[in-house]
């Protein structure tokens, strides 16, 4: 039962990153200008996040509309990130975006809000 649920979590997983895919919106376009000022002005954000978890589909999903190529780490298994969430971040739940402020660190879970936190930065 359990490997079976598992299965089913997993196939879903996968068929929601075909989907998300196939569907995939267009990246904001900026001048190259623009853009190499995002490309610097993200490079304090990483997102720890799950393959084919589908909060973390939908927060890569605007990460890519708005052009956004975030470093993301997995939390997956036994990656050493895993352990940096649970013990800096205060959870393990993905996705959870971990935000450099000077020499502060927040960690922004719940894929609604980083999805405001991104658009309201960068859109
Ligand atoms: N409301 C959250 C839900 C996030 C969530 O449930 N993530 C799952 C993976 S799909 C998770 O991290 N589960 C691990 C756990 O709860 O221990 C969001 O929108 O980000």
């Amino acid at each position: 039962m359990k490997l079976l649920l598992k299965l089913l979590r997993e196939g879903l997983g996968r068929l929601i990153i075909l989907v998300d895919w196939i569907t995939r919106p267009r990246k904001t376009q900026r001048t190259a200008q623009a853009q190499a000022q995002v490309e610097q002005d993200i490079q304090n954000l990483s997102l720890y996040q799950l393959y084919a978890c589908p909060f973390c589909v939908k927060t890569r999903r605007a990460m890519h509309r708005l052009n956004l190529p975030i470093e993301t780490r997995s939390v997956a298994g036994n990656s050493p990130f895993r352990e940096e969430l649970a013990s800096q971040g205060g959870a393990i739940k993905a996705p959870c975006l971990r935000i450099e402020e000077g020499n502060k660190v927040r960690w922004m879970y719940e894929s609604s809000d980083i999805i405001s936190y991104l658009e309201q930065r960068f859109a």
